[in-house]
């Protein structure tokens, strides 16, 4: 390993252990490497366990048709789409229910929904993106009242929670690395971001660690927002970049961490026909599969987990914990970088990118084997 990229790793370890918006772990106490390592490995084998017995028996506490809500504050976008596909498509082979509340990016009205799902009487709650500020006092009352909590995407920080992620830190890095490769270590670059989205925090820290160590990379230019159309909202801000920065050459790279991003940045180089400036994204979806596998695209590299099953980890977190059962507080998907030089001409879906990516997927993480029996029963 080259000398800069230690130095890098190490830089990134201590950032990371200065990081507040990481959830508590029960490994708090340990050396930061260690804690960060375990995010990604001892926790994954400790719920990674693959279902030998169908017939294992079924808790009672789970063997009936539970109703689950799933209190998200946005659900535009292809991510988000995938996600509730995979919500709805696990809690149905469980036999149950699932409310899904969309907050439209409203805070205070996911704070309702939250107190709704309570009102209800649910059996459980999932939780996807948020702040802690607006759902801590309702979770608590949640688990006052016995009701389990599985965060997705959030910053919660109340004992007794699952909090999951798709490790964002690997995902920036993953693309970063990559991007950095790819210009060999100088270039002047676009970022596109939109601070208080948890996740979006989270890569920033890996991005502001990356502009320290490539001092010859330099951001000219910034900008993003989350909104009910964010794609078309980067295509238009893209464009007035591109008018600012009229000459080749004279951007080589954007980095737009979240997909909606970086489909509107690459509608916009490709309508202003400046394919020479590549695009490194997160997130992936059969529409942005299409887009990268165009011809001469300029979105290049996504790293990504697949939103479906990390939706499936949450709901079977939360039947675990409704069982009775020990779970992780916090628990990290392991995401791939997926460069489309890696994928054939063929057009590729989501449903077959694991054969042409190592490493993608973990579909057995938090299975216990009741669980298969379980999905038996319920005729999936
Ligand atoms: C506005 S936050 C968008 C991100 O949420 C999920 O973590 C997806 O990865 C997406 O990039």
């Amino acid at each position: 390993m080259k000398k800069g990229l230690i130095l890098l790793l190490l830089s990134l370890t201590l950032i990371l252990a200065a990081c507040t918006d990481q959830q508590p772990s029960s490994q708090e106490e340990e050396a930061p490497e260690e804690a960060v390592a375990e995010e990604s490995t001892d926790t994954t084998e400790s719920v990674e366990q693959t279902a030998q017995e169908s017939d294992a028996e079924i808790p009672a506490a789970v063997d009936k048709p539970l109703k689950i809500a799933a209190i998200m504050e946005f659900s535009t976008g292809t991510f988000a789409s995938q996600y509730v596909s995979g919500l709805e498509a696990q809690v149905e082979k469980f036999g149950g229910e699932v409310q899904i509340y969309n907050a439209n990016n409203d805070l205070s009205q996911m704070a309702n929904h939250l107190q709704t799902a309570i009102n209800q009487g649910v059996d459980g709650i999932l939780i996807d993106h948020g702040r802690a500020e607006a759902l801590n006092q309702g979770v608590e009352e949640a688990l006052e009242k016995g009701i389990p909590v599985v965060t997705f995407d959030n910053d919660i920080t109340v004992e007794g929670v699952t909090a999951i992620s798709q490790d964002d830190y690997s995902l920036a890095w993953g693309t970063l690395k990559q991007m950095a490769q790819d210009i060999d270590g100088e270039g002047n670059i676009v970022y596109v971001w939109a601070g208080g989205f948890t996740p979006l925090e989270r890569r920033n820290v890996i991005y502001e660690a990356f502009l320290e160590h490539y001092p010859n990379v330099k951001e000219v230019a910034r900008f993003g927002s989350v909104s009910n159309n964010t794609a078309l909202d980067s295509q238009n801000q893209m464009e007035a970049v591109l008018k600012k920065y009229p000459e080749e050459g004279s951007i080589d790279a954007v980095f737009a961490p979240y997909d909606e991003f970086a489909k509107g940045v690459t509608r916009a180089i490709q309508q202003a026909g400046r394919d020479e400036i590549k695009v490194y994204g997160i997130d992936l979806s059969d529409e942005d599969l299409q887009i990268m596998q165009a011809e001469n695209s300029p979105w290049v590299t996504t790293a990504a987990t697949d939103p479906a099953e990390v939706a499936g980890v949450q709901v079977r977190f939360l039947y675990q914990k409704i069982a009775g059962e020990e779970t992780p507080s916090i628990y990290a998907l392991d995401p791939s970088v997926v460069n489309v030089s890696d994928l054939p001409d063929e057009p590729v879906t989501m449903a077959d990118v694991g054969q042409h990516i190592e490493g993608w997927g973990s579909p057995n993480a938090a299975r216990t084997p009741w669980m298969d029996a379980l999905e038996a029963k319920n005729g999936q």
